[in-house]
């Protein structure tokens, strides 16, 4: 009688590639289930988690500075845009003909979208619902306007360096030579603060990188205990940036889909990276990918920057 292997489809293969890896991982991706974009939304609240509340203050009080780089006669293009409150900040002062929001979640899009035609009806909002390493086809008809991506939040963090580049290409190829980028990175500095804000004293950190197998469990129909793992995230210094793992806490053993997966105890399984740059590596960043680094703006702590990329 022959055992039928159960069919694996391709995000079960990949999440299972991670785990029967040397050094096991799991894509940063999988953190944004509904609950995981929820425990994130709590996590920006977070007193030891500035990144967000950072950013969001040079956005707004440098908005009309930022609006001498991006003219009215522009389209802004903005990959994982999530629930497009960021954008609001500039809309005003910028004052761009088209917003073109892209992300995974459909549902999210749609009422973000329908929130900015009623806010702005003079702006025309045209929302892509897409996976994120898909390429952003824009209609013809906005061919002819200046085109600027909007990437804020270090999302460029959790990619590697080389990574970071081959994305920024992308968004090169998407804004051609006459556009930018208008790009949000947290800043490389003191280890203390940066373990505080990956290690929060709530845990809602812990909460959210654990979340990972309540979300992976679903998706392989797997049972992996939770309560046998714990959050574990440092600054590496050396390499700039923050390291985060789930940490097994006992030795374990699954079957899951016709692969047995074996935990050790102390073992690590490795869930994000969040690098953390200086203005120089930004700028080394930029002409590694064909952009010439413009302006950066910086909060009065220097925590965190806002810079505007030229093709
Ligand atoms: C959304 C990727 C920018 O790396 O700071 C927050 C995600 N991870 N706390 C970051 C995150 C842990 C966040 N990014």
């Amino acid at each position: 009688m022959n055992i039928k292997e159960p069919s694996i489809n391709k995000e079960q293969q990949d999440i299972l590639d991670g785990l029967v890896a040397e050094k096991k991982f799991i894509n940063p991706k999988y953190f944004y289930n509904h609950r995981g974009s929820k425990l994130f939304e709590k996590i920006t609240q977070l007193d030891e988690y500035y990144p967000t509340r950072t950013e969001l203050g040079i956005l707004k009080n440098k908005s009309k500075e930022i609006a001498e780089f991006i003219s009215s006669d522009s389209i802004i293009i903005e990959p994982g845009a999530g629930n497009c409150t960021k954008i609001e900040y500039l809309l005003t002062d910028i004052h761009p003909n088209v917003y073109v929001p892209q992300d995974v979640s459909e549902e999210f899009l749609q009422k973000s979208a329908e929130r900015l035609s009623e806010r702005y009806p003079w702006l025309e909002v045209h929302p892509i619902a897409s996976d994120f390493s898909d390429p952003i086809e824009l209609p013809e008809i906005y061919q002819h306007f200046a085109k600027h991506v909007f990437y804020p939040g270090s999302t460029i963090g959790n990619f590697e360096p080389e990574d970071a580049i081959n994305f920024l290409k992308k968004m090169h190829q998407l804004v051609g030579n006459h556009g930018g980028i208008l790009i949000g990175v947290d800043l490389h500095k003191d280890y203390e603060t940066l373990h505080a804000a990956y290690n929060d004293e709530k845990g809602i950190t812990a909460e959210f990188n654990l979340n990972t197998l309540n979300h992976i469990n679903q998706i392989l129909e797997a049972d992996i205990d939770i309560n046998q793992f714990e959050h574990h995230a440092l600054y590496n210094s050396k390499q700039q940036r923050i390291e985060m793992y789930l940490r097994s806490k006992s030795k374990q053993r699954y079957e899951i889909l016709g692969n047995t997966i074996s935990f050790e105890m102390g073992e690590l399984i490795h869930t994000e990276h969040s690098y953390k740059y200086t203005l120089d590596g930004i700028a080394e960043l930029a002409q590694k990918s064909g952009f010439m680094l413009q302006k950066s703006w910086l909060d009065e702590a220097e925590l965190f920057s806002v810079s505007y990329l030229m093709a």
